[in-house]
């Protein structure tokens, strides 16, 4: 009796265990956490500040006096409340830029901050703005120009040596480093070190490599590495601020910053078949220059041009990186900051409130019949769940019937990508009176896609994944 008991109950088990529906195989090559987890950051600010502030240059020769340098009232904390009040997750800052003036005490080089009159000599910007963001709970971030027209090695084998220690200098001293920003600009004429010359570099001079072997073993924290092609992030191709509205994760990546013949537009659309998932960030000035100019007051990017901005970046499934540039006293100039605050304010009005809460979703089907992979997972907010369809299975609908008609200004899809970027065509529709209007029609989707449409009355949407690399994992729509 016993025995019998026992056998019914594993032939339970077995019936409910046969039953279980197995996630989707993952489509390759897959994001790593350290990156999953910048592309949530979605928003970052870039901060230029050098000499050129105030030499008012965009390129320093390397040759000015570390005397130029005299921030009046530097204020790194209002910098990061600025930033952090109007959404910036991270902060990049220029360490040291292609004038090699250097914005912490290092060791290697006098054409640093300690021979500036900036708290005669014992302000120490580095440490200033990395504390400010650690205080205030957000990333801090490195760049260090390659290129270094001040220094008298530069384009020789030991100019290697010297960037290398300063980088360890930075990381061991002011980390853990969110991101690190290696810049593409390579060589040409310069100070360096009194030559006043041209001087040129071979592609594999600076052997990368071995940089980033440095990097990542100088912090225990993940850091994701910025280069033209990666190893982590890419370089969008464009400063103008957007991606390209097709925006694949994935590139045949080269060695960091060798630039094939069309890179440009390679890493701008990325590439449907690309080996390695380096994903795209996009860069981009509040201002024309990178760095401050009084005669650039009047043309700060207005609070409508960073939303546009927006939702051309981050609205493509990339990340923004935004420059503001602090001005001669060491502040975020008050123009900037109420640029920075209008786009706030049109930024939460846009995505106030989501409509689909209490709407009725469904799908055109759904994995194995399995609630875990049911319509549910789209609106439940939680980004590791996802609506998936059979394996055969690589189109599909999302209709959505809200509560009541109102007016639509955008809908937002989420794909989930623990399992790859999948889809390649999709369209959204509206139901008005008894005919489907077609709103919008796009290619990727990754992780957040943002479809602004002409704002239209309606209660019913349905959304059209008619082509995907394999069956459809979708974490989420939103309305607004
Ligand atoms: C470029 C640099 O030459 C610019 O000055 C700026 O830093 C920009 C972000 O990258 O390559």
């Amino acid at each position: 009796m016993k025995w019998l008991f026992s056998s019914f109950l594993s032939m339970l088990l077995c019936s409910v265990l046969a039953q279980k529906i197995i996630p989707p195989d993952p489509v390759l090559p897959l994001p790593s956490q350290r990156q999953l987890d910048w592309m949530s950051m979605e928003m970052n600010a870039f901060i230029h500040f050098t000499t050129n502030t105030f030499t008012d240059l965009e390129w320093g020769r390397g040759d000015e006096n570390e005397s130029v340098f005299n921030p009046t009232a530097a204020n790194p904390e209002q910098w990061v409340e600025v930033l952090k009040n109007t959404g910036f997750k991270g902060i990049i800052l220029t360490c040291k830029h292609h004038d090699g003036f250097c914005l912490w005490s290092s060791a290697y080089t006098n054409h640093s901050i300690k021979n500036s009159p900036y708290k005669n000599g014992k302000g120490y910007l580095v440490r200033e703005v990395s504390d400010a963001c650690k205080n205030a709970g957000i990333g801090f971030g490195i760049y260090l120009s390659p290129w270094d027209r001040n220094s008298a090695v530069y384009a020789k084998p030991e100019y290697i040596n010297y960037y290398r220690n300063q980088l360890t200098e930075l990381i061991a001293g002011y980390g853990p480093v969110f991101e690190l920003w290696f810049d593409g600009a390579n060589g040409g004429t310069g100070y360096y070190g009194g030559a006043n010359e041209k001087r040129q570099i071979s592609q594999d001079y600076y052997d990368w490599g071995n940089t980033i072997k440095l990097a990542r073993s100088l912090q225990k924290e993940e850091m994701v590495i910025f280069s033209d092609d990666g190893p982590d992030i890419r370089w969008v191709g464009n400063e103008q601020g957007y991606v390209c509205e097709t925006n694949w994760y994935s590139i045949d990546p080269d060695s960091c910053h060798i630039r094939r013949p069309g890179f440009e537009k390679i890493i701008g659309t990325g590439m449907e078949n690309g080996s390695a998932w380096i994903p795209s960030e996009v860069d981009v000035s509040i201002r024309p220059g990178w760095f401050y100019h009084a005669s650039e007051d009047s043309l700060v990017k207005s609070p409508e041009k960073l939303f546009e901005i927006y939702l051309q970046s981050v609205g493509r499934g990339a990340v923004l990186l935004l420059n503001v540039p602090p001005d001669r006293r060491g502040l975020i100039h008050e123009n900037d900051v109420k640029a920075l605050q209008g786009f706030r304010k049109i930024l939460d009005n846009a995505f106030k409130t989501n409509l689909i809460e209490g709407a009725k979703v469904s799908v055109s089907s759904t994995r194995g019949k399995a609630n875990e992979f049911g319509c549910s997972q789209l609106t439940d907010e939680n980004p590791d769940t996802y609506w998936a369809t059979d394996d055969e299975t690589t189109q599909g609908t999302i209709e959505i019937e809200l509560r009541k008609e109102q007016v639509i200004n955008y809908i937002v899809l989420h794909e989930y990508l623990k399992l790859g970027q999948r889809i390649r065509a999709f369209s959204v529709e509206v139901k008005i009176g008894d005919k489907w209007i077609l709103v919008a029609s796009g290619t990727t989707v990754g992780y957040k896609r943002i479809l602004k449409i002409d704002p239209v009355i309606t209660d019913k949407i349905r959304v059209n994944i008619s082509d995907a690399k394999a069956c459809l994992t979708v974490s989420g729509v939103e309305v607004f």
